[in-house]
């Protein structure tokens, strides 16, 4: 059954994907393995994009089966009560496009127990700064990217909220794809980690430190 939640979001079937994630659900998947398949089914289409063999629209119908079928387990990622460890801004860097990665860490740290405001994709540095600024009781910010072009966004984002004067106010987690902690390390960032559970994770960990 769970076989079937990853060939539905490679194949893109849209109208399906819905059913085929309750089916596991009723088969006695958990939550997180359907999100696990649906990652992995993500993997393929990137390398299957890499090689040629789909282009674009093939991608983006992928990524929307993804998003409906996140859609279905959402409700049942339960959690802390909202807020509870406080704010936590996050965002897509700027000229950067992809955000299925992004909603899943807000979803995971939104169930951990933060209040999520999410910037959205292509998000400027000014932006993330602006955000910092108006709201003191934001102490958590992360940011995502997942083009290798889009690093350098990143690391003017820190350079940014670090040259606002803002920087005691917030640590600040990365995350995607080409994202690793010597990039963490080198642009002055506070916590990389590799997927969502572990983002939701560290979050707690920070704001209690
Ligand atoms: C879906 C997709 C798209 C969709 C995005 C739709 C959307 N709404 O997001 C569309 C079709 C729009 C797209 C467009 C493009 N894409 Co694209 N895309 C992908 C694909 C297949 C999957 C990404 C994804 O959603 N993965 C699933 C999620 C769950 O994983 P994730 O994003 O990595 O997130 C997890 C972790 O990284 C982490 N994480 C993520 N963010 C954060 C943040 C924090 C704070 C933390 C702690 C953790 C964290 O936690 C997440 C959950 O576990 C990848 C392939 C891949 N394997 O990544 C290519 C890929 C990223 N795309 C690629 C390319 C080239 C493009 C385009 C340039 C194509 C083009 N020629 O137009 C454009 C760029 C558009 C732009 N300006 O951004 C390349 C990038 C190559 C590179 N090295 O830079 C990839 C790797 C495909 C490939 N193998 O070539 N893409």
């Amino acid at each position: 059954m769970i076989e079937s939640v990853k060939s539905t979001v490679v194949a893109g079937k849209l109208k399906k994907i819905e059913g085929v994630v309750q089916e596991a659900l009723d088969d006695g998947a958990t939550p997180d393995e359907i999100l696990e398949s649906m990652s992995v089914a993500m993997d393929e289409i990137g390398a299957a994009f890499q090689k040629n063999e789909i282009y674009v629209p093939e991608m983006l119908v992928a990524a929307k089966t993804m998003q409906r079928g996140v859609g279905v387990i959402r409700p049942l990622m339960g959690g802390d009560s909202i807020g509870k460890y406080g704010k936590y801004l996050i965002g897509t860097v700027s000229g950067d496009l992809h955000d299925i990665g992004k909603n899943l860490v807000a979803m995971m740290i939104e169930s951990a127990g933060f209040e999520v405001i999410d910037l959205g994709v292509d998000v400027p540095a000014e932006k993330f700064v602006e955000a910092i600024k108006n709201d003191p009781d934001i102490h958590l910010v992360g940011l995502s990217a997942l083009l290798t072009t889009t690093m350098d966004a990143m690391r003017e984002t820190v350079k940014a909220i670090n040259e606002s004067g803002v920087r005691d106010q917030v640590k600040i987690m990365v995350g995607g794809a080409p994202i690793t902690q010597a990039f963490c390390d080198e642009i002055g960032a506070d916590a990389y980690t590799p997927d969502a559970a572990s983002a939701a994770e560290k979050a707690r960990e920070l704001a209690t430190a």
